[in-house]
Formats: C-alpha cells, sequence, structure tokens
C-alpha cells in the first residue's frame, strides 16, 4: 500500500473505533440493533408507524424517543405524524378521540401511569400507548422501548402501571463552583457561567434518562446551600434548566439557604416569625414562580452540621418548615425538611437525635411539608437497621432520603449495587401499625394515609463522559427510578433489565454478571463493616478505612465513638443496657434485636457490646469470625474480577478493561480495608489473625501513616 493510502486506512480505523466506542454515554438508552434476527423479524412484523394524536412538548419528546428507539433497534426509518396505518404505534391521551373511543379504560392510572394495549383503529390493528395525561405517555412509550430493548415478546402486553410514589426526586449535592459534595463521577452537570445561553447537550440526555426510569424532580444545588442560588443572577439560569426538564415531566427544585434572607436580603434576622423574614421569603418564592411557573419547592438542611436554621431564633424545625410551606402553598409548591440533624452538645447517641428532635412535632407541620430522612438513622452507612422515624410520625408524611452517590460505599472505585439495599431498608417492618407496616408502606402513605408521598436519592451523576464514575454506579441511578416507581420490584428483576440493555441480552453473560451484582453489597460489607460495624472510615474525604480516627472536632464524627473497642470486646450497645436507642421502635423491632442471643448478626455490633471470645452462630469466636468475614470479603472481591474476566468477548473493550481496571483498584483497597481493620482491633483483642490466612504485608503503623490530600468529593468547595 502506498503511504497516503496506509494513511487513510489507519485515519479511517481511528475514526471508526472512535465513532463506535462504547464509552457508557448512552447508558441504558443505546438502542443498538436487535441481534436475534427471529425476534427482529417478529418484531417488524408487528410495529408500523408512529402516531402522535395531540399536540405538547411531551408528546412530541415521546414521539421522537420513539422514532429515535425504533430506528436503531429494528432499523426501521421511522417518522412520526398523526396518520394511523397498519400496525401504527399510537400514542397519546385518553382524551385522543381515536384512542378514547377504542373503549380502552384508564381511570385507575392517576396522573402518571401508562396502558398499552393492542386495539384496532378504523380497523387497523394499533398498539396504543395511553394514560391520562402526556407525562403517562411519555412513561408508557420509554417502558415500550424497554420491553424491546430487553428482547421481550409481546406476551405482556396489554400492561398498566402507575407510580407508588409522587416525588420521585433526584438530590443533587452540586455546588456553584461546579465542585459535588461526595461525588465521584466529576463536576456538576450544571455549567452555571454559560447558563442560560448554552444549553449542553447533556441537559437533555440527563431528562431523558431520568423519564425513562420515571423520575420526575431534580433538585440541582447542594442542600449544603449557597443563598446566591435564590438571586435574580441564578433564577434566570434555573430557569433555562426547568424549561429544558419540564417536556420531560421533571420540576426542578433548589435547596435554600435558611439564612438567605440576610446574606442576599440585607436584613437582620432570618427568623422564621419575623413578619419581615417572612415577607421576604414569599416575595422570593413569588418571584421564583415568576421564572419557572412550575417550580417544584424548596429543600432544607437546617441546624444541621453548621447550617443556619430556625434554632438559631429559638424556634423550631416547624417554624422553620411553615414558614416557606405557607409562602409556597398558593403555588403548589412543597417543602422537603431534612431530618438529618444531630448536636455534638446534646450528650445522648447520635442516632437518637433525629427522632428526638422530630418526633415530637408530628402533627405541627403544613400540609405542603415533607420530613426527609435518611435511610438509617446514621449516615448512609454499608448496613445500618432503618430509620426509627419511619413509622413514628403518623401524622407527618415522610420522604425516604437514599444516598446514590458511594460515600460511604467504596466511592468511585468500586462495584456496589445499591438495590439490595434499598429493597433491605423498603422491606422492613417496622411494625408500626401491626405487622406488615412496612418502610415502604410508610412512604407510599398505604399505612398512614397519607396523600403526599416521595423520594429522595442523591445523585451519582456527574460529567464523566459515562454519567457516574463507574459503568455499574449506573446501574443504581437506574435502580433508584424503578424502585421509586414500584417498590414491590425486586433487585434482581431491576439487575436483570438493566445489564440486558447496558450490555447485553446473551443468557450468559446477564447470569453471572447479574450474580455478581446482587451480591456485591454484602461484599463490600464484610471487607469494610462487617457484623454491624459502621462509621469507621477516613476522616473527613470518608475515604479507606480509619478505625483508630479519635481526633476530629466533636466526639461522634469519630470512628472510635462508634466501635468502642476495648480489652473487652467490640460494638456499640444501643440496648436497654446501653443507649437504649431501640427504645425509638415498636415493641415487636426492640425484640428482634434486644437480647444478643437472638439478635441477627449483621447487626450484632450495631445493638450490642460483644466480647471477643462470644460464640458466633457459625461456632466461631467474634474475633475470628471478623476475620472470617473481612478475608471472605476480599476473596469475594477477587472471585468478582474471574467473574468479569471471563466475559472479555461479550463485552466491548472500553467497558469491559475500565471495570477490569477498576474491580482491581476495588481489590486492592479491600485488602488494605480488611488489614488496617484487622491490625487495628487486634491491638485490643489481643489475639492474632489465625495463620491459616495471608498476614497482612504491612503493620499498623503504616496504615495509620496513610494521608490522602486531594480526594473527590471532599468539601472545600465555597458551595
Ligand atoms: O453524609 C454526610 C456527608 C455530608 C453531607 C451530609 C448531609 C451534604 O458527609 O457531606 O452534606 O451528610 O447529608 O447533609
Amino acid at each position: 500500500m502506498k503511504k497516503k493510502t496506509v494513511a487513510f486506512v489507519l485515519l479511517a480505523c481511528l475514526f471508526f473505533t472512535a465513532a463506535f466506542a462504547e464509552d457508557g454515554y448512552r447508558l441504558w438508552l443505546r438502542y443498538d440493533r436487535i441481534p436475534n434476527g427471529q425476534m427482529l423479524a417478529a418484531y417488524r412484523s408487528r410495529i408500523g408507524s408512529v402516531a402522535v394524536l395531540g399536540q405538547s412538548p411531551t408528546l412530541s419528546v415521546a414521539g421522537d424517543e420513539l422514532v429515535k428507539g425504533l430506528s436503531g433497534l429494528l432499523g426501521i426509518r421511522q417518522t412520526t405524524g398523526a396518520t394511523i396505518g397498519e400496525h401504527s404505534i399510537v400514542i397519546g391521551t385518553i382524551a385522543a378521540p381515536a384512542i378514547g373511543g377504542t373503549g380502552i379504560e384508564t381511570r385507575g392510572l392517576g396522573e402518571e401511569g401508562f396502558l398499552i394495549a393492542f386495539r384496532k383503529i378504523a380497523g387497523k390493528q394499533c398498539l396504543i400507548i395511553t394514560g391520562n395525561t402526556d407525562k403517562g405517555v411519555l412513561y408508557g412509550s420509554f417502558y415500550f422501548l424497554q420491553q424491546l430493548q430487553q428482547q421481550k415478546n409481546f406476551a405482556s402486553i396489554p400492561v398498566a402501571s402507575s407510580p407508588k410514589l409522587q416525588l420521585r426526586v433526584l438530590n443533587h449535592w452540586d455546588n456553584m463552583n461546579r465542585s459535588v459534595e461526595r461525588g465521584y463521577a466529576g463536576f456538576s452537570l450544571w455549567k452555571w457561567h454559560l447558563l442560560p445561553g448554552y444549553i449542553d447537550q447533556r441537559y437533555i440526555d440527563y431528562a431523558r434518562a431520568n423519564a425513562s426510569i420515571g423520575i420526575n424532580g431534580t433538585v440541582v444545588n447542594n442542600v449544603n446551600a449557597n443563598a446566591l442560588m435564590l438571586t435574580k443572577e441564578y433564577l434566570v439560569k434555573v430557569k433555562a434548566l426547568a424549561d429544558v426538564f419540564r417536556p420531560y415531566g421533571i420540576r426542578l427544585y433548589l435547596s435554600a439557604k435558611f439564612s438567605a434572607p440576610i446574606e442576599i436580603g440585607r436584613l437582620k434576622t432570618a427568623d422564621p416569625l419575623d413578619p419581615e423574614v417572612r415577607d421576604w421569603w414569599k416575595k422570593k418564592i413569588d418571584e421564583i414562580y415568576s421564572y419557572v411557573p412550575d417550580f417544584g419547592g424548596l429543600l432544607v438542611k437546617a441546624n444541621s452540621e453548621g447550617q443556619p436554621g430556625p434554632q438559631n431564633y429559638r424556634r423550631t424545625h416547624a417554624d422553620g418548615a411553615n414558614m416557606l410551606a405557607e409562602a409556597l402553598a398558593p403555588h403548589n409548591g412543597i417543602v422537603m425538611w431534612r431530618a438529618f440533624v444531630y448536636s455534638n452538645e446534646v450528650p445522648v447517641d447520635r442516632t437518637k437525635q433525629s427522632y428526638n428532635e422530630f418526633k415530637p412535632f408530628d402533627g405541627q407541620f403544613r400540609n405542603n411539608v415533607l420530613v426527609q430522612v435518611k435511610n438509617g438513622p446514621l449516615d448512609f452507612q454499608p448496613r445500618e437497621p432503618f430509620h426509627p422515624l419511619f413509622g413514628a410520625m403518623p401524622k407527618t408524611p415522610l420522604m425516604m432520603e437514599f444516598q446514590l452517590t458511594q460515600e460511604y460505599l467504596g466511592q468511585g472505585t468500586q462495584l456496589v449495587y445499591e438495590a439490595p439495599l434499598m429493597k433491605e431498608v423498603l422491606d422492613a417492618d417496622t411494625y408500626a401499625y401491626g405487622k406488615g407496616s412496612t418502610v415502604a408502606r410508610v412512604i407510599d402513605g398505604s399505612a398512614d394515609r397519607h396523600t403526599l408521598t416521595g423520594i429522595a436519592g442523591v445523585s451519582n451523576i456527574g460529567d464523566d463522559r459515562n454519567w457516574c464514575g463507574h459503568p455499574f454506579a449506573q446501574a443504581n441511578w437506574y435502580a433508584y427510578g424503578k424502585l421509586a416507581w414500584d417498590h414491590n420490584r425486586s433487585s434482581e428483576q431491576i439487575a436483570d433489565e438493566w445489564i440486558r440493555m447496558t450490555f447485553s441480552n446473551d443468557p450468559s453473560f446477564v447470569g453471572p454478571v447479574k450474580q455478581m451484582m446482587l451480591s456485591s453489597r454484602e461484599t463490600m460489607v464484610h471487607y469494610m463493616t462487617p457484623v454491624g460495624l459502621h462509621h469507621i472510615m477516613g476522616d473527613g474525604h470518608h475515604y479507606g478505612p480509619s478505625p483508630w480516627s479519635d481526633k476530629l472536632g466533636r466526639a461522634d464524627w469519630n470512628p472510635v465513638y462508634y466501635h468502642k473497642a476495648d480489652s473487652l470486646g467490640l460494638g456499640f450497645a444501643r440496648n436497654s443496657k446501653g443507649t437504649n436507642a431501640l427504645e425509638q421502635y415498636a415493641p415487636e423491632v426492640r425484640k428482634i434485636y434486644e437480647d444478643l442471643s437472638d439478635c441477627p448478626e449483621e447487626y450484632l455490633l450495631w445493638f450490642h457490646h460483644v466480647g471477643w471470645n462470644y460464640r458466633m452462630r457459625s461456632g466461631r469466636t467474634l474475633w475470628n469470625e471478623l476475620c472470617f468475614r473481612y478475608y471472605q470479603g476480599v476473596e469475594e472481591v477477587r472471585a468478582m474480577q474471574q467473574l468479569w474476566n471471563q466475559t472479555k468477548s461479550q463485552v466491548d473493550e472500553e467497558r469491559f478493561n475500565h471495570v477490569r481496571m477498576l474491580l482491581s483498584v476495588q481489590e486492592k483497597e479491600a485488602v488494605w480495608w480488611r488489614n488496617a481493620c484487622l491490625l487495628y482491633f487486634a491491638t485490643f483483642s489481643k489475639k492474632p489473625i489465625p495463620t491459616d490466612y495471608a498476614q497482612p504485608e504491612h503493620t499498623l503503623d503504616y496504615y495509620k501513616s496513610l494521608r490522602f490530600q486531594f480526594v473527590p468529593g471532599n468539601g472545600n468547595n465555597g458551595n
């Protein structure tokens, strides 16, 4: 070949690879051609043009998505129009005469539900995707595409579905300088400095992805809020984002700084009972609605970790929340008031404080306030019991807060599928209204008859090309949306569909990878915090193990506060012999954990201080069990590596290698966690790591000496 030709071929190859590189940007919305010829033929024979009945921005994005999806998946050139032909996919609300006229029934579907069914319209066999509103139609369109992506036949049609929770919201802890608190996927998506002029394609794809899993709200700024977000300069930008999200059924919310009346309103106080302050908020909120007429409302972190709040003025959480709620009510806005509070001055077990502060106010919040409660009473640990407020505030709608970003779950480097964690909490029985009053039934309102319901997920999304940093972290975004829609679905079903759409439908890939995902959370618990240990991570940045930390500004930030290791044993007694945190739960729940001998072992050191020689159910002593679990965790990561290596021929090179390399980092981090924790706890147990285990390659002093200066996701942001 001539030199020129070689160069051309090389260039062409480069272009080809670049154009088809699978970098994860498309998430689970890949729409590649269905490789199964039979399936493809079957679909093609039953799917014709897309007919959109009615006009609205939401209907038009639904139509466009179908066209995009069908041309990719089936390779049929599509355009949207209003003409109905044989095998048309007909989308529109029930109000469209052609759809309503088929006698199809949507009454039970509510505002967001959808129905997909085959019907004849004017003698033509059609597939109808409908609902009571455009949003329902949009959700149905995505659902239908997902069925094709998973190569499902049409046996499940007709299908109807509506969400169990009303507000399905992402919380971005994104700062205005684009750093992300506890974000491990690069910078914030929001390019504030370029808004409103420049609309990044990412905003649109973000909205599509959310709509595809039913997420209908987003709080775009950090709960550690900057008051500037509420100034006109930024509201103009906020409006631009809200305009992008609207057609996708997503409402925009903001985090509000409680001291904003002082900081940007030049008032002397932010006292919620001060008439001037109340008036300021009323006007501010009216102003927000003048930019964003469907603004969702405000999220507030008050009197928590240094954030200002009503208590600065000797007022209560209810005073603070109600002031904002009153100003939002005329616009149908809501307040999401966080219950994540704890105080160093109160000498009470930190896990009891949120309940102590909020329970007395049950019944005192206005009806457009939701109290947003983290899944557990501490702080998004690898495993926590459910938060005792669930079931304890029957007169207040409680909103669940999960953390999708993996602050305590291996951050950006570890493969941890979070659906099992979320399900464990949602399925936990509070017994508050008798047996079967699960946390899920508390938040969906069925247990205590609330009509305003919601759930929040702290986002794991950033500007990394693949959105979430770790290719498998996308699954947590996906699973969150799917569980928010229907908490009855299983972790396994959700993993199954995510794998099929994100990677491959090949059963020899789906099966093993699904198993790896399903066990990944327990694996992390094993090598990080087995048997109920918690909060033993690095100071500040929370990266890696640091069970020895005892010098942080407040007692309850220090790992030693939580594990209470001493010469006798390990663990935090929270039963009636200890802090009695258990008293905050229903008697049936207390009974499960109160006695050391029946306490489920995964919560043992959460609720009990246990002797080193205590006999575990395995027959091992506590010390030997700890060693066993930590070593088991590392072995399980190694098994994940082996499993993944076997998928090489089934995954594109880019994502295969990305996951392979991250699993290798995870293995090193797991070994680090294991060695550091066991060497440290051995100084109390005075027992060796059994000799049949490979011994740590470094000393405890070495692990203690490790310092990490610029770990991602760590404060220093200026908000
Ligand atoms: O988990 C802790 C985090 C803080 C976070 C806080 C909260 C936004 O370490 O970074 O601040 O919780 O939830 O308010």
